[in-house]
């Protein structure tokens, strides 16, 4: 059982924004206090780099550094060599999809949705146009999922990627990528997971999803920003080039041609993100501490009562009421989300208006722009009474014109 006044003594933001109702966390979560203290420690006591010193600072930044990433391992149950700390998903997503340039052939097929992120979609929409490959999409069922039996209409002997969202950032349904993983696997094809809205809600093992790439963020999940993992398996990661060239990524260094170490750091050139990483780790302690089965019991049941109470609204479009994320996604009427969204802000509550960086969901769904309400383990009932108290108003205050 989740305390949700024990829970936001954890998270700075409340003690200064003590009216904050926020309903973004698909869009970034709160940040919790022990990571900013975490990072907050490595520069006031450290600050230096990683793998280069020989001297007693350096040791330490690089003990963290790699302790962080056996961390991350554990979290998703892959080796330590399998982990690559990144930018975040975004950069994560795009160093697989450009390092494929130099795999995929013209007939080749990558097969997507239109379910994803952007940073999904467009990173192999553009390695398609470099390579001759074909971009592939699943059709969605009529709820706007993506469904095995679809996957496998489109899956064929040409199909060599398979590039899909675990969780819809849109719409917050869960892929079966177990089974899909299986069957992508009978054709030899790779499978990359999007998982940045999976990995702050539920528990990923690589080793039972058998994905061969993955991706997250930390600022999703209580870390900082400007951090993420990709996931490679070790075997796949060491015969792809390197995505950057520069320090602590080459083996020897000759003049005319270099040789590369294995991974992890083959793909982590340059000073890698060390407070990120360390922060990222803080973050994961605090989330193994919290559980997953009591963050799911708690959001989940919030999104619940949150749907009940919207189902009295009326002229309420509700696109997904069945999401295994805590996701609400909505319209009202005809009025334009961001008119809401912002009246909705002069009551605190803080949600997301627009495409959502998922421009093809909205035009499945035949509608320019949504409303998102995200839960997580610092909203309470009354965050949910507040921002449903707020949409009546909103509603009421634009029909009235
Ligand atoms: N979605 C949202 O409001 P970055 O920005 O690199 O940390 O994550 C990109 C990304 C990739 N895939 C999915 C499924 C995502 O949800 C996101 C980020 C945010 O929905 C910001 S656009």
């Amino acid at each position: 059982m989740i305390d949700v006044d024990r829970i936001r003594k954890d998270f700075p933001i409340y003690s200064k924004q003590p009216n904050l109702i926020y309903l973004d966390s698909a869009a970034s979560s709160l940040k919790v206090s022990s990571v900013i203290d975490k990072i907050d420690n490595y520069y006031q006591t450290l600050g230096v780099n990683v793998h280069r010193g020989a001297y007693d600072l350096a040791y330490e930044a690089t003990r963290l550094y790699e302790e962080a990433r056996e961390t991350v391992s554990e979290f998703i149950h892959a080796k330590n060599e399998e982990i690559i700390f990144t930018r975040g998903t975004t950069s994560s997503l795009n160093m697989i999809a450009g390092s494929y340039r130099n795999i995929l052939k013209p007939g080749d097929e990558i097969i997507t949705s239109e379910l994803e992120h952007h940073s999904s979609l467009l990173p192999w929409m553009v390695t398609a146009k470099h390579t001759g490959a074909k971009l592939v999409y699943i059709p969605l069922n009529e709820e706007g999922r993506i469904t095995v039996d679809a996957f496998q209409s489109v899956l064929s002997d040409r199909t060599k990627v398979v590039a899909l969202t675990h969780v819809s950032n849109a719409l917050g349904f869960l892929t079966q990528i177990k089974e899909i993983t299986k069957l992508a696997h009978e054709k030899k094809a790779v499978v990359i997971l999007d998982a940045a809205q999976s990995a702050p809600h539920m528990k990923l093992d690589v080793v039972d999803l058998d994905v061969d790439f993955m991706a997250f963020s930390g600022h999703k999940m209580f870390g900082p920003s400007g951090v993420g993992v990709l996931f490679g398996k070790e075997a796949l990661l060491n015969l792809l080039e390197p995505f950057e060239y520069g320090g602590e990524m080459a083996d020897e260094v000759y003049k005319d041609h270099a040789t590369w170490k294995d991974a992890p750091l083959r793909f982590e050139a340059g000073t890698p993100v060390i407070s990120g990483a360390i922060g990222l780790a803080e973050a994961i302690r605090y989330i193994n501490k919290i559980g997953f089965d009591s963050i799911h019991a708690h959001t989940h049941a919030l999104q619940q009562y949150t749907l009940e109470k919207m189902s009295h609204i009326e002229g309420l479009a509700i696109y997904n009421a069945s999401s295994e994320n805590p996701v609400i996604t909505f319209n009202i009427n005809d009025i334009h989300p961001h008119d809401i969204a912002t009246m909705l802000d002069q009551y605190h509550v803080s949600v997301r208006a627009g495409h959502h960086c998922a421009q093809l969901v909205n035009k499945f769904l035949g509608v320019s722009s949504t409303l998102r309400a995200s839960f997580h383990i610092y909203n309470s009932y009354a965050d949910c009474d507040a921002f449903v108290a707020s949409v009546i108003a909103a509603k009421n205050f634009f029909e009235g014109f």
